[in-house]
C-alpha cells in the first residue's frame, strides 16, 4: 500500500485535491492540521490517503522517495496500524459531528465553521462509510497475521466473521468446519466485502441452528412439560413466564396446571404456589415418584401441565435419578416433554458436560437463560449444533412474563453476530 499525503485549507479541499488525483480508490487514513489558523495565516489541513499501488491513476505523479529513505516493510506495517486506529478515531469523531467543527487535543478549538459547509460535510461522511469497509479489512488483515493458531489462510474478507465467531464461544472444530464450507460454495461475486461475507456467514448459520417452532395443543390433546437442569438456572422463573404465557398472553387462553418435583426445598414449593396464586392455577406436588402419575392425572381438565423440578448439580446423580424414576414410572396416558434448562453464561464445554449428564431423562428440547448477561452465544450455537436438539426458548432477564423469547434461528444468530439487544426481542 502507498501513504499519500494531500493538502488543503480545510479538510474537504485536501480530499477533493486527492480525488482530482487519485480518484476515488484511496482510503482516508488520517486529517491533521499542520497549521493552525492564525491573524494573517490560513490553517492548513493534511490529509493521509491509502492506495494500492496498482490503484494509482498513471497522471498521477509524484517523486517517489529514493530507496534508502523508505521505511523498511515491518516499520511501515505498524505505522499503518498506528494510522488506522487514529483513523477509527478520527472516523467516529467525525461521523459525530452535528455542527461543522472540529476537536483537537482536549480542548474545544474555536470552530472551522466557515470552511466547512454542510454539504461537503456529507459528501465527507459519505467517503468515511464507503472508506470504513476498507479500514475493518485492513484491520483484519493485521489481527489474521497475528493469529498464531490460524491452520489455514482466511481471506481478509472473511477475518472479521472468523473473529467475532470466534470470540463468541463457538467451539473451534465447528468454526472451522463452517469456515471451510463457507469458503468452498461461497459464489465469488459475494467474496467483494465483508459485509456481503458476514450475511453469507450468517445465513449458514442460521440454517445450522436446529429449532422447534411452539406449537399449540389440538383440541383434546395436551402438553406436557418438564424443566429439568442445573440449581438456579431459571426453571421456576421460566415455569412463571411460561404459564403466563399460555393462559393469558396467547391469542387462546389456555388452562394451566403445575406440578412441582422440588419437595425438598420448602422455599421452592413456596416459590410456584405464589406464582399459581398470582395466575389462580391448579398445583400439586410430588413427594415421592409413584405420585406423579396420579398428580398428572388430577390436572387433566388443563390445556397445557408444567413441572418445575428441584435443581441438581449435573454430577448429583442421585435427584437426576429421581426425576428420571418419575418420568420413567409415568402410568398416565400423557407424554412428557423434557425441556434442558441451561445458562448461556457458560463455556461450550460445560454445557455440554451438563447435557450429557441430563441426557439420560431423554432431552427433547433446550431452553437457554440469562441471555442477557452474557456476550457470546456461540457456546449455545455449538451445543444445539452437536446434539441436534431442537432450541425451544430463550430466557433474557428476570421479569415474568416478558423476558421470554420463543427460539429462532434468527433470533439466535444476530446475538451470535451482533450481541444480545433487548430492543430486537
Ligand atoms: N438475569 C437473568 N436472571 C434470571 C433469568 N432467569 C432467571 N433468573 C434469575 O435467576 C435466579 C434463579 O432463578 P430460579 O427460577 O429460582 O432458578 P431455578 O432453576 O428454579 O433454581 P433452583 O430451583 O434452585 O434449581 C432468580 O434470581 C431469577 O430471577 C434470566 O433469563 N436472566
Ligand atoms: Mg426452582
Amino acid at each position: 500500500m502507498k501513504i499519500l499525503t494531500f493538502t488543503g485549507r480545510t479538510p474537504s479541499e485536501a480530499l477533493k485535491k486527492a480525488k482530482m488525483e487519485i480518484g476515488d480508490e484511496g482510503m482516508l487514513i488520517e486529517t491533521r492540521e499542520v497549521q493552525k489558523k492564525s491573524l494573517g495565516k490560513a490553517a492548513l489541513y493534511e490529509i493521509v490517503i491509502g492506495i494500492e499501488e496498482d490503484m494509482i491513476p498513471s497522471t498521477y505523479k509524484k517523486t517517489q522517495k529514493p530507496l534508502n529513505k523508505q521505511k523498511p516493510l515491518k516499520q511501515e506495517s505498524e505505522e499503518i496500524l498506528f494510522d488506522i486506529s487514529n483513523a477509527a478515531k478520527q472516523i467516529s469523531k467525525i461521523s459525530d459531528v452535528t455542527a461543522p467543527q472540529f476537536e483537537y487535543g482536549s480542548k474545544r478549538e474555536t470552530p472551522i465553521a466557515p470552511a466547512l459547509e454542510p454539504k461537503e460535510l456529507k459528501e465527507i461522511k459519505q467517503e468515511i462509510n464507503k472508506l470504513t469497509d476498507k479500514v475493518k479489512i485492513i484491520q483484519n488483515m493485521f489481527w489474521d497475521e497475528k493469529s498464531p493458531d490460524l491452520e489455514r489462510q482466511i481471506p481478509s474478507e472473511f477475518a472479521e466473521i472468523y473473529r467475532l465467531a470466534a470470540q463468541s464461544g463457538m467451539n473451534k472444530e465447528h468454526l472451522d468446519g463452517l469456515m471451510s464450507v463457507t469458503l468452498e460454495h461461497m459464489p465469488l461475486k459475494m467474496r467483494e466485502n465483508s459485509a456481503t461475507v458476514k450475511r453469507y456467514f450468517q445465513t449458514i448459520l442460521r440454517k445450522m441452528v436446529p429449532v422447534r417452532i411452539e406449537t399449540t395443543p389440538n383440541v383434546g390433546t395436551k402438553k406436557v412439560i418438564m424443566l429439568v437442569g442445573p440449581t438456579g438456572v431459571g426453571k421456576t422463573t421460566s415455569i412463571a413466564k411460561l404459564a403466563a404465557r399460555y393462559s393469558y398472553l396467547m391469542q387462546k387462553k389456555y388452562k394451566v396446571g403445575l406440578v412441582v418435583l422440588d419437595t425438598y426445598r420448602i422455599g421452592a414449593v413456596e416459590q410456584l404456589m405464589q406464582y399459581a396464586r398470582m395466575m389462580k392455577l391448579g398445583i400439586e406436588t410430588v413427594v415421592d415418584p409413584p405420585e406423579f402419575s396420579s398428580a398428572l392425572e388430577s390436572l387433566k381438565y388443563c390445556d397445557y401441565i408444567l413441572i418445575d423440578t428441584m435443581g441438581s448439580s449435573p454430577y448429583d446423580k442421585g435427584k437426576i435419578e429421581k426425576i428420571y424414576e418419575c418420568l420413567n414410572g409415568n402410568t398416565s396416558e400423557y407424554n412428557v416433554d423434557v425441556v434442558l434448562v441451561m445458562p448461556s453464561s457458560i463455556k461450550y464445554e460445560d454445557l455440554k458436560t451438563t447435557y450429557d449428564n441430563f441426557s439420560t431423562l431423554g432431552v427433547d428440547t433446550l431452553m437457554f437463560t440469562k441471555l442477557d448477561e452474557t456476550m457470546g452465544f456461540g457456546n449455545i450455537f455449538s451445543l444445539a449444533y452437536e446434539t441436534k436438539k431442537p432450541i425451544s426458548y430463550f430466557s433474557v432477564g428476570q421479569e415474568v412474563p416478558e423476558d421470554l423469547v420463543c427460539a429462532s434461528s434468527d433470533f439466535l444468530i444476530e446475538c451470535l453476530l451482533n450481541g444480545f439487544n433487548r430492543s430486537k426481542v
